[in-house]
C-alpha cells in the first residue's frame, strides 16, 4: 500500500487534519492496521478489514460503533479528555458511514488515536496483570444492560468447541503426512483433553450459562495502559458479538500468564505465571462485582483452559490446512503457537485446580 492509496482512503473519513505520514502496526493477525500521523492531534488508526474472515464487514462495524456509543454513554460523567481516553472513538465517511469499501472491494474504518498510551505483548508485572483484569472485566459490566441479541454473530460459532473440533477433523483428512508427522504430539494432546474441553460448550448449549455481549479477543496486547500501568481501554472489538464471560475472562489470561509470547518456540521459556493470574482474576472480580452468576463464577478456570485450549487448536488447524487463516512469519509458525499454548495448559493445569 503506498501512502497515496493511504491518503486516498484516509480521506474518506470526516478527520480533522491533514496526512502527514504513516506507520504500519504489525502485531495482529487478521487485518491491516496503520497508525495515520496528521498534522495536528488526533492521530488516527486507519484500518483495513479482512473481508475473508469477517464475512459481513458492514454488520461488524455496526456492532463495534453501536457498543462504543454505548460505553460512551455509560461513561458520560467523565470529563470529555478522560472519555476520549476510555473508549474508542469512531470516525464516520463523507457518507455518513463507519465504513469506506474502495474500488477492490476492500473495507476500511477509522478510529481517533488515543495518544500517550502504551500495549503490552507479554506482562511483566502484577499491575498490568490487575488493570488487564479491570478492563475486561469492566467491558463486560458496562455492557451487560446491552441487548446481546441486536450484535451480528460476525464469525458465527467463533468459541465454539465442537465446531472447531469438525473443523480440525476436516483439516486432518486433506494435511500432508508430513504436517500431521510434524504435529504427531499435538495431535496427541488435543485428543486426550477433547471431553473436557466440551464441559463449558455443553452449559452454554443447554443454556446453564447465559449470554452476554464479549469482547471475544482480549488477549493483552489489545488493551491500552497509560505510561503509569494504569488501565484504560479494550480496542480491537472487530469480534464483538454473543458470547460468554469465560472467553473474555479466558483470552486474557491466555497471554497474561504466559511468561512468553504466544509463539515463543523454546517451551522451557513458556510458563504459567500464578501470581499474574491472581491479580488479574481480583481486577476481574472487582469489575464485574455482582454480576456474574454463580455457575459464570464456578467455571471460570475451566474456561481459561478451554480458550487457551480452542487457541491451540486453531493454531493448529490452521498449519493442517497450509496456514490459509493466520499471518504467518514462517511454514511452521501455527504450529509453534499451538506448542506453546498446549505447553501453557499445561503449566496452567500443574498449578489450578479446575
Ligand atoms: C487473531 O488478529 P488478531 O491478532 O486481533 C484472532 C483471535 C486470536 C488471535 C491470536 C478474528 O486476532 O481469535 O485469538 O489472532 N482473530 C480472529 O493471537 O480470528
Ligand atoms: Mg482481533
Amino acid at each position: 500500500m503506498t501512502q497515496e492509496q493511504l491518503t486516498f482512503k484516509f480521506d474518506q473519513f470526516n478527520h480533522t487534519s491533514e496526512f502527514i505520514s504513516y506507520k504500519e502496526l504489525a502485531s495482529g493477525h487478521i487485518n491491516d492496521t496503520y497508525l495515520i500521523i496528521t498534522k495536528e492531534e488526533p492521530y488516527y488508526i486507519l484500518q483495513r478489514i479482512n473481508h475473508t474472515v469477517f464475512k459481513d464487514v458492514p454488520g461488524l462495524i455496526s456492532n463495534k460503533v453501536s457498543v462504543s456509543k454505548h460505553l460512551q454513554k455509560k461513561l458520560s460523567h467523565l470529563p470529555e479528555h478522560e472519555l476520549k481516553r476510555r473508549v474508542l472513538m469512531f470516525v464516520d465517511t463523507k457518507n455518513g458511514d463507519y465504513y469506506y469499501k474502495d474500488e477492490d472491494g476492500n473495507y476500511w474504518n477509522v478510529m481517533v488515536y488515543i495518544n500517550d498510551s502504551v500495549t503490552h505483548d507479554i506482562v511483566t508485572n502484577e499491575e498490568v496483570a490487575y488493570e488487564g483484569g479491570k478492563l475486561s472485566g469492566n467491558f463486560l459490566n458496562l455492557t451487560s444492560d446491552f441487548d446481546a441479541s441486536l450484535l451480528t454473530e460476525v464469525i458465527p460459532k467463533f468459541h465454539d468447541m465442537s465446531f472447531r473440533f469438525w473443523q480440525f477433523d476436516e483439516a486432518l483428512k486433506t494435511a500432508t503426512t508430513e504436517r500431521k508427522e510434524q504435529a504427531k504430539t499435538c495431535l496427541e494432546k488435543v485428543s486426550a483433553l477433547k471431553e473436557e474441553m466440551h464441559i463449558i460448550q455443553n452449559l452454554k448449549d443447554s443454556g446453564k450459562i447465559k449470554l452476554r455481549v464479549t469482547h471475544n479477543d482480549t488477549k493483552i496486547s489489545n488493551a491500552l495502559f497509560d505510561k503509569n500501568n494504569k488501565g484504560l481501554c479494550v480496542i480491537d472489538t472487530d469480534t464483538v458479538m454473543p458470547g460468554i464471560a469465560h472467553y473474555d475472562f479466558g483470552d486474557a489470561i491466555r497471554t497474561i500468564c504466559n511468561t512468553a509470547a504466544e509463539d515463543e518456540t523454546n517451551l522451557d521459556l513458556v510458563n504459567f505465571n500464578l501470581n499474574y493470574y491472581k491479580a488479574y482474576v481480583k481486577g476481574f472480580l472487582e469489575a464485574t462485582g455482582s454480576n456474574l452468576t454463580d455457575i459464570e463464577l464456578k467455571y471460570l478456570p475451566l474456561g481459561a483452559k478451554s480458550i487457551i485450549f480452542i487457541m491451540a487448536l486453531r493454531f493448529l488447524t490452521d498449519f493442517l490446512n497450509g496456514s490459509v487463516y493466520y499471518k504467518i512469519d514462517y511454514p511452521e509458525h501455527n504450529l509453534d503457537r499451538a506448542k506453546n499454548q498446549l505447553k501453557l495448559i499445561e503449566s496452567m493445569a500443574a498449578q489450578i485446580d479446575m
